[in-house]
């Protein structure tokens, strides 16, 4: 028998990881937005109207033409008016001292905003120990990269089974995994999915995606992440709203 989100937060060390499955459930959500644009306006224009239809906004805040420290308040709001977790897409890959200045300094300051962000366990544990170092006593959460969409990728079955066993070191902070597949039973770990699209697809950069009922269903994922699929789209929100539907509908499918 599979667990609902809310069965989950009970399983959690980590308190975001407890409050997202808990926001899941109340909102009736497990859609995030990867909000690839590079104007802080078309962001905050996203994050405003489809903010209503997602759990989790992804950021990528380096491709930003534009960014000034008041877009960090203004994106608050939002998330605060809407109830979505902020997840800045840093993806962290340096030793332990070096990827805490990048963390919690520069002119970014992202630990003191980004709810999630991810990391690489490619340089080790240490990479680990130093976002918590900055992370932890604010309540934020680490995502490990275990798998990713893109074509030729070199994250082998035995580095994302070693990925694993890292997080397990340090499941306090680590609230889950960025993967195209679910990597263990355990119930407190969080799987968000990438590379998805309504239908099996690629880009001509590498990006290969499945589709929300793959991801769900058969891979076990628990909140699928949509960038163009849904931004490119004419009417983002209501391909947004159709995101949302399939991908909840799949999810109680999932249950029985
Ligand atoms: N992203 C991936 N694949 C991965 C990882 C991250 O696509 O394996 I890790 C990011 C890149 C982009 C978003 O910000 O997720 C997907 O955007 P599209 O849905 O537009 O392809």
């Amino acid at each position: 028998m599979k667990l609902s989100y809310a069965d989950r937060a009970k399983h959690c060390k980590n308190p975001l990881a407890k409050h997202l499955f808990q926001l899941i459930e109340n909102k009736k959500t497990n859609l995030a937005l990867s909000a690839d644009v590079t104007n802080c306006d078309k962001l905050l224009s996203l994050a405003n109207t489809i903010g209503p239809e997602i759990s989790v906004l992804k950021t990528h805040i380096d491709i930003l033409d534009d960014f000034t420290p008041s877009f960090i308040n203004e994106l608050q709001k939002l998330a605060e008016k809407h109830q979505f977790l902020i997840f800045e897409d840093r993806k962290f890959a340096d030793i332990g001292n070096t990827v805490k200045h990048q963390y919690a300094g520069g002119i970014y300051q992202i630990a003191e905003w980004a709810h999630i962000v991810n990391a690489h366990t490619l340089p080790g544990s240490g990479v680990i120990q130093g976002l918590a170092e900055a992370g932890k006593d604010k309540q934020r959460g680490l995502l490990l990269l275990a798998q990713m969409s893109s074509a030729n990728n070199l994250l082998t079955p035995d580095y994302s089974k070693k990925t694993l066993e890292m997080a397990r070191e340090f499941d306090e902070f680590v609230i889950g995994f960025i993967a195209q597949t679910k990597l263990s039973d355990e119930p407190h770990w969080i799987y968000m999915t990438p590379g998805v699209q309504l239908s099996e697809n690629k880009d001509n950069l590498g990006q290969q995606y499945i589709t929300p009922q793959k991801a769900i269903l058969e891979n076990g994922s628990d909140i699928i992440i949509v960038g163009r699929g849904i931004i490119a789209a004419k009417d983002p929100v209501s391909e947004a709203q159709k995101y949302r539907k399939i991908a909840w509908d799949t999810y109680l499918q999932s249950l029985t």
